[in-house]
């Protein structure tokens, strides 16, 4: 127990660097028609330093959005460089308020992410699987469907905060950005939803609350004494409210493989399909990933393979323990 603690609280730091690393490139016209039926832009949270021509190069008949917060003279740029992704999301709803695409995927700019559902954490095969026609339907997705981290209870909001872990800030610091956020709503009780702030959602659901509402949760977030780590959770655990969906929005991890990414064939149990999404031994991966591995050794072509298809030949694991290592 005390491992796994040690572990996730490895994972909440190393997310504070890995959403502090932004990126993107490119912009304009986000409604221009693509290749497919439907026009679908990416909005990209980037840094300057960033690299997001694997986007171009994998995914191109996709518009991208990219900003870059930390450069003013970026075609597509923030205000200010706070509140992590969420300020860039933000922006991205503000700017393109009367001029969206039918369907946008908000989402950091690397490929290669401990958090992206995948057994190699690559956001490559995570987004060409998007199954269109059922994210349209569902209006807004989260772009995980394993639930460790974030499902089915990321934060319990009717303790009293004494007794709430002093390490769990942004849940003390939740009820009263929820209030300032969504003034006149009552505070749930629980909130749960996949972790990682990289979502899914239609145009049509994006514009079911006025552009200041929008402008609301940035000025919020400009306005916030809370450091960005915080801010930036607050929002990631407060987009599927914002879009409609309950407090709690787990949907079935089997179920959601399939509609979402057509991965019909998983097994899974408690929240999880086997090595799908296989727990990460740290939350940077190594220099070289996927090619080098956890422990330094290069993988051969067929071990990648290998690796790539336990995302369908899933087998049940339930300890963290085997979880922790990609190459079990
Ligand atoms: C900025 O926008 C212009 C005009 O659309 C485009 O030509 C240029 O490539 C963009 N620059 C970057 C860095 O994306
Ligand atoms: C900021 O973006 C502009 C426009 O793309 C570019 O010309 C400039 O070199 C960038 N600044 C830095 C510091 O990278
Ligand atoms: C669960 C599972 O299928 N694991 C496999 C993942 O890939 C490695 C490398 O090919 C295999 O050795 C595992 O059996």
């Amino acid at each position: 127990m005390v491992r796994v603690i040690v572990v996730l609280l490895g994972l909440s730091a190393i997310g504070v660097s890995l959403r502090t690393s932004y990126h993107s490139q490119h912009l304009l016209m986000p409604a221009e028609e693509g290749r497919g039926r439907h026009s679908k832009t990416f909005v990209v949270a980037s840094l300057e330093k960033d690299d997001v021509s694997w986007l171009h190069k994998y995914l191109p008949e996709w518009h991208i959005s990219r900003y870059v917060a930390d450069n003013a003279s970026a075609n597509l740029t923030v205000p200010k460089n706070k509140g992590q992704e969420a300020m860039v999301y933000l922006t991205y709803m503000i700017d393109f308020y009367d001029n969206f695409p039918d369907l946008m995927v908000f989402m950091h700019n690397g490929r290669y992410q401990w958090h992206n559902d995948d057994p190699l954490y690559d956001a490559v095969p995570v987004l060409r699987n998007l199954q269109l026609p059922y994210l349209i339907s569902q209006q807004y997705t989260n772009l995980r469907c394993v639930w460790t981290l974030g499902c089915p209870a990321e934060m319990e909001l009717d303790k009293s905060i004494e007794t709430i872990d002093a390490s769990r800030t942004t849940e003390i610091a939740y009820p009263k950005a929820f209030e300032e956020l969504f003034p006149g709503q009552t505070l749930p009780s629980t909130v749960g939803v996949a972790c990682c702030a990289q979502f899914v959602v239609t145009r049509e659901k994006i514009l079911e609350r006025p552009v200041e509402d929008y402008k609301r949760y940035r000025q919020w977030l400009l306005d916030t004494p809370l450091d960005d780590y915080v801010s930036g959770r607050i929002l990631e655990y407060s987009w599927h409210i914002i879009f409609g969906k309950p407090p709690v929005h787990c949907p079935d991890p089997k179920e959601c493989y399939c509609k979402v990414f057509g991965q019909c064939d998983l097994e899974c149990v408690e929240g999880e399909c086997g090595q799908h999404w296989p727990f990460p031994r740290f939350s940077t991966l190594p220099r070289g990933w996927p090619t080098v591995g956890w422990d330094g050794e290069i993988r051969s072509d067929e071990v990648l393979a290998g690796l790539r298809g336990n995302a369908t030949a899933a087998s049940i694991t339930t300890e963290f323990g085997s979880k922790s290592s990609v190459l079990t």
